[in-house]
C-alpha cells in the first residue's frame, strides 16, 4: 500500500458500473428505458445530493417517466466531469460512522445553457417534460433591494430584448412556457428549491412581472396557468474536494471527477400542486402537504441563519469548517442563545417542534466527518441575510422582543467582508455587494456609516419603522467586532 491514492486509470460510466465492488449501490432500472420528466436548472452538488436522489428512488421503484436532464446555466464545468460518465456519479454519505456509496443514475443529459441556449429550451418544450426545478441560488432571482424583479438588470436586460436567447432563469422559463403554450402541449409545473421564503410564489411573482413586461398576454397566461408549488430542501452539502474525489475512487475501483459528499440527513417538504403528474416521492420520505410555510420559516431562521453566524464568526475567529467553529465554546453558546432569539418568532400552532430541530442541528453541526466550509457558507451575505436574520429581528422588535443576539450576524458579515485581503485571503468569498461594499469601506467610515451604507445598499429592513433600531445594534456590534475583536465581542455578549 502507497500511502498515496492513485487515481485509477478507468473512469466510471455505463460499462465500468458492473464492476464496482458489491457494497456500492447502484441504480437497479434499465436507464436506457428512463425517459426525461424533469429539467432542473442549476446542475451543482446540492441538487445531485438532494433532489436527484429521491428521483433515483422513483426509478429504483419502476417509475420510468422521471428521469432528469439537468443544467448549468453558467459554467460547463459539472457537463465535462459528468458527459464522459454518461451522468453517474457517486453520492457519498459521511458521519462518524463511515462513509456510505451510491452511483445516482437518474441524470440522463447535462447541458450548459450559455454553449446553447436552444438545446435547453428544447428540453423545457418536451411534453414529457412536466417539472421544472430549480437549485439557482437566491441571486438568480434577480430581485432589486426593494424585492421586485429588477428590471434595470443586464441580463433582464437583455432577456427582454432577445427572447429567444435567454441568460436568466425568466428568459427560459418564459421562452419555455411561450412555446409550449404555442404547440398546445401541457404546461410543466414549476418547483423552486432554492433557500428563499415562499419560494413558489416569490417565482411566480418575480416570472410574472417578467412575462408580462415582455407580453402582456404571456404573463397573464404564466399568472393563471403555471403551478408554482412552495418546497423546503435541507442536506448540507459541502463543496467536493480532490481528497473527497481521491478516497472514493480507491473505493470504486474507478475514478468520478465530480462525486458529491454530504450528510445523513435529507428532507424535502414539498406543497402538493403538481397538475401536469409528479413522481411517487411520498415513497421515499418526501414530505408532501398543503402548506410548506411554516416548515420554511424554521428551517430559514434556525437552519440557515445560525449557519451564516456561524460562517462569519468562525471566519473572523480562523476556524475553515462548521464543525470547527461550532466546537468553539463561544460561537457554541451564541448558537444557543441565537436560537432562544429567533423561535418565538416562528408560527406557534403549526405543529413544529424546535427545541427537537436545533437538537438535531447541533448534531448535524458536529458531524466532524463533513468538512463544510464556513468560506463556502459566506457566500452572498445580502442575498441570504435578509430571510436569514432581518426578518426574524423585526419580527422579534415587532412582538417587543430583542434583537442584539441577531444582529451580530449582519456585524459579523460586514467585518468579515472587509478582512478579505487583509487576515482573509482576497476572493475567500463573494457577494454581488462587493463593488459597492468595497467603496463603503473605502471609506473609512465609522461603524455607524458603515453599517447604514450596508444596510441602504443591502435593501436590509427597507421601509420598516425597526430599520434604524436595527443599524444601531449592527453599528455597535460592528465597532466591537472593529476594536476588539470577535472573541472578545462575543464574550462581552455572552457575558
Ligand atoms: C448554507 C446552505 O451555504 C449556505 O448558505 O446555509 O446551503 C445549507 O447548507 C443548506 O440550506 C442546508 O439545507
Amino acid at each position: 500500500m502507497t500511502d498515496h491514492l492513485e487515481a485509477p486509470a478507468a473512469r466510471l460510466d455505463s460499462s465500468t458500473l458492473e464492476t464496482l465492488p458489491a457494497d456500492i449501490a447502484r441504480p437497479a432500472y434499465a436507464r436506457s428505458q428512463t425517459m426525461p420528466g424533469i429539467v432542473h436548472l442549476g446542475l451543482g452538488a446540492f441538487h445531485r445530493a438532494h433532489q436527484a436522489v429521491f428521483v433515483d428512488d422513483c426509478l429504483n421503484d419502476a417509475e420510468t417517466g422521471w428521469g432528469i436532464i439537468g443544467a448549468s446555466l453558467r459554467s460547463s464545468d459539472t457537463r465535462d466531469a459528468l458527459a464522459p460518465q454518461d451522468g453517474l456519479y457517486t453520492l457519498s454519505v459521511v458521519d462518524g460512522g463511515g462513509e456510505r456509496l451510491r452511483v445516482i443514475g437518474c441524470l440522463l443529459r447535462s447541458l450548459v445553457a450559455p454553449e446553447d441556449p436552444d438545446a435547453l429550451l428544447q428540453a423545457m418544450t418536451d411534453p414529457g417534460v412536466r417539472i421544472i426545478t430549480l437549485t439557482v441560488t437566491e441571486k438568480a432571482y434577480m430581485r432589486s433591494a426593494a424585492g421586485d424583479l429588477d428590471l434595470a438588470h443586464p441580463d433582464i436586460v437583455w432577456d427582454l430584448a432577445n427572447p429567444r436567447q435567454p441568460t436568466t432563469i425568466h428568459g427560459f422559463l418564459a421562452e419555455a412556457i411561450s412555446r409550449r403554450r404555442a404547440a398546445g402541449t401541457v404546461p410543466f409545473t414549476i418547483l423552486s428549491c432554492d433557500n428563499l421564503p415562499a419560494n413558489g410564489a416569490t417565482l411566480k411573482r418575480l416570472l410574472v412581472a417578467f412575462a408580462t413586461a415582455r407580453d402582456e398576454a404571456l404573463g397573464a397566461f404564466v399568472d393563471s396557468d403555471i403551478a408554482f408549488p412552495s418546497s423546503m430542501v435541507d442536506r448540507i452539502v459541502p463543496a467536493t474536494t480532490d481528497e473527497d474525489r481521491a478516497r472514493i475512487a480507491a473505493r470504486l475501483g474507478v475514478s468520478d471527477a465530480w462525486p458529491v459528499t454530504t450528510e445523513p440527513f435529507l428532507q424535502w417538504v414539498v406543497e402538493d400542486n403538481f397538475p401536469a403528474g409528479r413522481p411517487q416521492w411520498e415513497r421515499f420520505g418526501v414530505e408532501m402537504v398543503r402548506d410548506v410555510a411554516p416548515f420554511e420559516e424554521m428551517k430559514l431562521r434556525l437552519l440557515n441563519g445560525s449557519h451564516s453566524s456561524i460562517a462569519y464568526l468562525g471566519l473572523l475567529m480562523g476556524k475553515p469548517t462548521v464543525s470547527d467553529a461550532f466546537s468553539d465554546p463561544l460561537i457554541r453558546r451564541f448558537v444557543s442563545r441565537l436560537w432562544a432569539e429567533a423561535i418565538p418568532s416562528l408560527p406557534a400552532d403549526a405543529g413544529l417542534n424546535p427545541q427537537a430541530y436545533t437538537a438535531e442541528l447541533e448534531r448535524r453541526y458536529d458531524n466532524p466527518a463533513l468538512k463544510h466550509r464556513t468560506a463556502q457558507i459566506a457566500n452572498d451575505g445580502s442575498q441570504k441575510l435578509p430571510q436569514r436574520i432581518i426578518a426574524v429581528a423585526l419580527a422579534r422588535l415587532a412582538a417587543g422582543g430583542s434583537a442584539r443576539h441577531l444582529m451580530l450576524a449582519p456585524a459579523a458579515w460586514l467585518a468579515a467582508a472587509q478582512a478579505r485581503g487583509r487576515t482573509l485571503p482576497a476572493s475567500h468569498f463573494t457577494d454581488p455587494l462587493d463593488p459597492v461594499l468595497a467603496e463603503i469601506f473605502a471609506k473609512n467610515a465609522n461603524a455607524g456609516q458603515t453599517a447604514r451604507a450596508a444596510f441602504e445598499a443591502a435593501g436590509f429592513a427597507a421601509g420598516s419603522p425597526y430599520r434604524e433600531e436595527l443599524v444601531d445594534l449592527t453599528a455597535s456590534h460592528l465597532n466591537a467586532l472593529r476594536r476588539n475583536g470577535a472573541e472578545a465581542t462575543l464574550k462581552e455578549l455572552l457575558a
